[in-house]
């Protein structure tokens, strides 16, 4: 069935028509109609099919996929140990519901989850459909162990848009603009943020545990949520000493570490988890994204005694953990495992940090080039100063697009582009798509 499905895709970008093409225009005047302007499209081109680190669309034309659909399709897209994977476990059964009538897959994946997240302690997971969720639920199991509420979070935080965790996420346009009011007892302290702050992760680490201190009180703090490396508030990378730090601070008072990894872990930046580089053990982790290459699923991960306190049938729902998804998972990790993804993210890492900061030296308009393994950004500046530049980002990424390059910005200032490519992309790929925005970048200074 797999190979039936398989093309010739190949492996080279390929722009055919203008972007995006006729076909593309028309579903897009069709959308109009029916789906809700609230959803914006950063690239208005419709995918017919996609292989490897290639989408292929509606027009023919083969973009170069730089961005896996924000940090998901980590192994790339058609893999055939997915797609048949997928395919037997949709053939025997789709759905009955964990609660209802369990089966062997969830079970394996929460496995995996406590083997792969750090920590030798006993861990159990739940499963669910999405980050936002998995965020949601991590909250509910450190408030019901710790008996407090206060949940402390960082300035340029991204933790999802459902109410709770639109609270928990920092930005307001166009994340939070008039969908309140918005859940209590959250409270934001400044995250360590090299590029700007200047400061070391212990100063910054003090800076904040100082607010928590006086502003909330350690004994009313429930969680402390952060993202190691922060994803769409701008690849934020904290200096190195500031999780450690906060991490012992937590410790020390009681308090729930939860590391929020649903766009920094997997693979994605040369560890299996983001807090490994600097030897963090979270007590809870929240994954997606790359946990199942596509299919929906999140994980809420931790220390048995806290995911143990909850009353039976306190957490759950209907889909979590969905035999399909459950079936992509295993194999995404088998997947990342027998590639040795792990190490292919930490060369992807190099390559890509060495191009783009030959490109720095060259222009005036980057500010910072920083991240980890396959998971590096631009900070755009106007030059000579560090003033937020959007409208650069806004140009190249155009560029990107009209030459078949899938590039996503982000940031709290919308002045920063990430590259998050396929841990499967090959070095002429790569290559091939550092040029084209190397080109785009040069044509804007
Ligand atoms: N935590 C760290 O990156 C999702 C958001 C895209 P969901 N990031 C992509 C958008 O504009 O909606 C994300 C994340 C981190 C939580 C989430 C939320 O995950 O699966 O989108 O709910």
């Amino acid at each position: 069935m797999v190979s039936s499905l398989q093309s010739s895709v190949g492996t080279e970008r390929k722009v055919l028509t203008d972007i995006p093409g006729p076909k593309s225009q028309a579903l897009h005047q069709r959308r109009q109609a029916v789906v809700s302007a609230g959803l914006t499209v950063g690239f208005p081109v419709y995918i017919e099919r996609a292989e490897g680190a290639i989408l292929v669309d509606v027009d023919g034309n083969q973009l170069l996929d730089m961005g896996s659909g924000i940090a998901v399709t980590g192994i790339g897209h058609a893999v055939p140990a997915l797609v048949d994977a997928v395919s037997e476990q949709v053939a025997r059964f789709t759905h009955t519901c964990f609660m209802v009538a369990p089966y062997e897959s969830y079970v394996e994946v929460c496995e995996e989850l406590a083997r792969l997240t750090p920590g030798t302690f006993a861990k159990t997971s739940a499963l669910f459909n999405s980050g936002a969720e998995a965020i949601e639920n991590a909250v509910k199991v450190a408030r019901l162990a710790t008996g407090r509420s206060a949940i402390v979070v960082f300035e340029h935080a991204y933790h999802g848009r459902t109410n709770l965790t639109m609270a928990l996420t920092a930005k307001n346009m166009p994340y939070k603009d008039r969908f309140g009011p918005f859940a209590p007892e959250i409270y934001r302290v400044p995250m360590s943020y090299p590029y700007r702050d200047e400061l070391s992760g212990a100063e910054a680490a003090e800076r904040a545990i100082k607010i928590i201190e006086t502003e909330i009180g350690a004994h009313n703090v429930a969680a402390l949520l952060i993202e190691p490396i922060q994803g769409e508030g701008g690849f934020v990378v904290p200096a190195d000493g500031f999780l450690p730090a906060l991490s012992k601070w937590t410790t020390d008072h009681g308090v729930v570490f939860i590391a929020d990894e649903i766009q920094s872990g997997f693979c994605r930046t040369g560890d299996w988890f983001a807090v490994e580089h600097e030897g963090v053990i979270p007590d809870l982790v929240t994954t997606a994204k790359g946990l199942a290459g596509g299919m929906p699923l999140a994980g809420v991960t931790g220390r048995a005694e806290l995911m143990n306190a909850v009353h039976e049938g306190g957490l759950g729902g209907t889909y979590g953990g969905n035999p399909v998804a459950a079936a992509a998972s295993l194999a995404t990790i088998r997947t990342l495992r027998e590639r040795n993804l792990v190490a292919r993210a930490r060369e992807l890492g190099e390559i890509m940090l060495a191009n783009l900061r030959d490109l720095q030296r060259d222009v005036a308009v980057i500010g910072d080039v920083r991240g980890r393994g396959a998971m590096i950004a631009m900070e755009f500046v106007e030059p000579g100063t560090k003033t937020p530049n959007a409208a650069a980002v806004k140009a190249i990424i155009s560029h990107c697009q009209q030459e078949g390059v899938v590039a996503l910005s982000c940031g709290t200032f919308g002045n920063v582009i990430r590259l998050l490519p396929p841990l499967i992309i090959s070095d002429e790929q790569l290559a091939d798509g550092l040029s084209v925005l190397g080109a785009a970048v040069r044509a804007v200074k």
